[in-house]
């Protein structure tokens, strides 16, 4: 029998890469690797800077055009446009008087945190519910939703979905409302979907009392309606810092109210009212309240936890 002819590593190497296989001990780039990279970065967003520019949006784009005039923030690591963190977006919104946001669904889980203006209404699958500045409403895995300014003042939100996650995933859908709102509507004071911010804070003076003075307090908003985001509020007295995290899950904070610094990474990132402050997975974290501040935690935990992946250390 003839000896293989000439046959060398590199042939094999090359026979691999014309079938689209690879070895394992030969690909360049590890499979595996000890702990949580650090891959996406800390980053915050200043509703000051944020405000200006989509009033001009506000000015130069209607809603007939842009069916949400929404502004989503992507995190600086390199590659990404779009994602916030690795499984979330978040965007702000602005809508304005007698505008109206279409009705539409996605497969995507979607909530809102109201910052600023009256007057504005959310129709979640046929309920109506008002948006006030504090509240969180939820727009679970396809509900049809839509938003009207029936008020005298611009309307300012925050929007966060698990978008990136539905696109790693695979599993989007979208649909426009067939006849553009939906039909039958009933207006409603109170609805599941929506926590309101008078309640939230009676939760948290609940929390506190039984936490005492001087600690952090965190209410969790539930019950949980969304399978991928967790949502908490979390009052940090002045003068107070949390306890220092660091969690496989992915975090985004938003400031309800005050003002004050975390430090993630070592890397200290001042924050106020209606700032997004964004702690990518396995990031060591603290919050430190400059004076009384409330922020809503928005994460990926119930993910994690579903799929036995959510490890959480206080280093
Ligand atoms: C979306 O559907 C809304 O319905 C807001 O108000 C922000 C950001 C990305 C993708 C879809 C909304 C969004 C969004």
């Amino acid at each position: 029998m003839a000896a293989p002819e000439a046959d060398s590593l590199e042939a094999l190497y090359d026979a691999f890469a014309s079938m689209n296989m690879e070895g394992g001990w030969h690909r360049k780039f590890p499979a595996l690797w000890p702990e949580p990279r650090r891959n996406f970065l800390p980053h915050v967003w200043r509703y000051a800077e944020v405000k200006p520019i989509l009033d001009r949006a506000g000015r130069l784009v209607d809603t007939a055009q842009a069916e949400r005039r929404n502004l989503t923030m992507f995190n600086p690591v390199e590659g990404n446009v779009y994602s916030t963190v690795r499984t979330i977006v978040a965007a702000y919104q602005m809508i304005r008087p007698g505008e109206v946001a279409r009705a539409h669904r996605h497969t995507p889980n979607a909530l809102r945190l109201i910052l600023e203006g009256r007057g504005t209404y959310t129709v979640v699958d046929g309920s109506q519910v008002e948006m006030r500045p504090g509240d969180v409403l939820l727009t679970p895995n396809w509900a049809w939703h839509s938003h009207a300014n029936g008020g005298g003042e611009d309307c300012y939100w925050m929007d966060f979905l698990d978008v990136p996650l539905v696109h790693l995933m695979e599993p989007m859908f979208y649909q426009p409302h067939p006849a553009g709102l939906e039909a039958d509507v009933t207006e409603l004071a109170e609805a599941p979907i929506a926590f309101r911010w008078e309640d939230t804070l009676a939760a948290l003076d609940a929390e506190q009392a039984r936490v005492g003075e001087g600690a952090p307090a965190s209410v969790t908003l539930g019950p949980a309606q969304l399978d991928t985001i967790a949502l908490r509020m979390m009052r940090i007295p002045a003068g107070v810092e949390t306890a220092s995290l660091r969690t496989t899950a992915n975090n985004i904070f938003a400031v309800v109210r005050g003002n004050g610094t975390t430090v993630v990474d070592g890397q200290a990132m001042e924050w106020r009212f209606g700032d997004t402050v964004a702690i990518p997975a396995w990031r060591p974290f603290t919050h430190h309240a400059a004076e009384d501040a409330v922020l809503l935690q928005v994460t990926d935990e119930p993910v994690l936890a579903k799929l036995g992946w959510l490890r959480t250390e206080t280093p």
